[in-house]
């Protein structure tokens, strides 16, 4: 099944001349009306006329996290105030976080994505999906939610949290698809094990829609065999727009539509582009957006892309499910955590030293974030009650800036390690 029939299986020769029209459009309207890329254009000595063909596109300049945070918050913006219609914020790296503006028509481009995307998993007009990503300033409540009512299926607006009461209305409403992260699914059979509730027998559960962090084959095997459903991998980043593309029923890789995007691969030291199938960093061009134009975009997750058409029909290229990352970006509880965030915030506070480690844990399905924190001699006493005064304040200090909470060991003055070359600070223990 097809939401787009006629883009989503165009001869691949026709998409790449639609490819190349939208890339002019977009080159031309960037150079006459966004400062900043029109500097960066002429800082490698381009301009729209050298592009002639899609290749070309490896003649224009990349764009990093980096830039979107010196811009923020709106000087990246291609379009006036009055036609924004939407913004979404994602975690910086350090200080501004990213600011993501959306015109109608960026809402319906990515709302196309996903109809098509939901269709591809089987999901229509007589199905229930529960949304279980966050609402709000995160992308992945909102977006699933406009693009199941696009397919004219049912949308439970779940977001996250009360993981019994979830339970409970996807028996009572018959809900057939869900959508979440991966270690929240997992986190659901165990709970609903405890409840005595059986997926297969209790509920109408058939399809889960899985992203928004990594996850592997053989958790895909536990989620499919605990619930007796199946699974699609979704994948997308708040600076494309939000979750947007997924597998198909063939599981060989995630559609990424042409039209809409334009995806390439890079060797992240030299910045050359690899060969269809050579693992690299993907780099996103999105052809149609207005409000937050992405051109040559290094999100930072490793992946492999392959053009060959796909038994499906759909002729749109695939990348293999993320490896990594190129950069020390973690992803816990489906939250985006900068190491440099935290030493950030560690900094502001006058009572912490220099030194500090992050461990990360999976209990169940569930990450932990443990900070062991040195705390100046000046600071550091004995007085329990003062130690553990101190402890909160850290805590919430990060909660605040993280979005997550986390749990602070305090520790002695050189009690932690000192590291002579590259100091290895973050711990990360989960089996995924
Ligand atoms: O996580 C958007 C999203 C929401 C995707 C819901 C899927 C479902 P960000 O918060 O900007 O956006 O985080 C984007 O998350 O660069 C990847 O590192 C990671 N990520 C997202 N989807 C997957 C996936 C949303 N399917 C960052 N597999 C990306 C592995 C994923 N990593």
């Amino acid at each position: 099944m097809f939401w787009n029939a006629k883009l989503e299986c165009m001869p691949q020769e026709e998409l790449r001349k639609l490819q190349y029209d939208e890339l002019k459009a977009l080159i031309n309207r960037l150079y006459e009306n966004n400062q900043f890329y029109r500097a960066r254009m002429e800082s490698k000595g381009v301009k729209p006329e050298d592009i002639k063909c899609l290749e070309d596109i490896s003649k224009l300049p990349f764009m990093y996290k980096q830039d979107l945070r010196d811009c923020y918050p709106t000087k990246m913006f291609t379009v006036p105030n009055r036609d924004v219609v939407r913004y979404h914020v994602s975690s910086g790296t350090t200080g501004k976080p990213t600011l993501v503006g959306y015109t109608q028509d960026d809402l319906g481009y990515w709302t196309e994505a996903l109809a098509r995307s939901l269709t591809s998993a089987g999901i229509g007009p007589e199905d229930t999906v529960q949304v279980c990503y966050g609402y709000g300033l995160f992308t992945g409540g909102l977006g699933l939610h406009y693009g199941v009512e696009r397919v004219g299926a049912t949308v439970l607006p779940a977001s996250t949290g009360n993981s019994e009461r979830q339970i409970e209305l996807m028996m009572d409403l018959g809900v057939t698809a869900i959508a979440c992260t991966p270690s929240y699914m997992i986190h659901l059979i165990d709970v609903a094990k405890k409840m005595g509730v059986d997926f297969r027998r209790d509920t109408k559960l058939k399809v889960a829609i899985l992203g928004a962090e990594p996850w592997s084959e053989s958790m895909r095997q536990k989620i499919e065999e605990g619930a007796g459903i199946k699974t699609f991998d979704i994948y997308g980043t708040s600076e494309l727009a939000g979750p947007m593309f997924t597998e198909c029923e063939y599981h060989n890789g995630i559609h990424i539509s042409a039209d809409i995007a334009y995806v390439e691969v890079i060797d992240p030291d030299t910045e050359e582009v690899l060969p269809e199938g050579s693992e690299g960093e993907i780099v996103f061009t999105m052809l149609k957006k207005q409000a937050f134009p992405l051109v040559r975009y290094r999100i930072k997750d490793i992946s492999r892309v392959h053009y060959e058409p796909c038994p499906c029909g759909r002729t749109s290229p695939r990348i293999e499910r993320i490896s990594g990352r190129s950069d020390d970006m973690l992803i816990v509880r489906g939250i985006n955590v900068f190491p440099s965030q935290i030493e950030y915030t560690l900094l502001q506070i006058p009572e912490v030293g220099t030194g500090y480690m992050i461990y990360v844990t999976r209990e169940g399905a569930l990450d932990n974030m443990t900070i062991q924190v040195e705390i100046k001699p000046e600071a550091f006493s004995d007085n329990m009650e003062q130690m553990l005064k101190l402890r909160h304040k850290i805590e919430s200090a990060l909660k605040k800036y993280l979005n997550i909470a986390v749990v602070v060991e305090l520790k002695a003055p050189g009690e932690l390690p000192r590291f002579e070359g590259k100091a290895k600070r973050v711990i990360d223990k989960r089996v995924i």
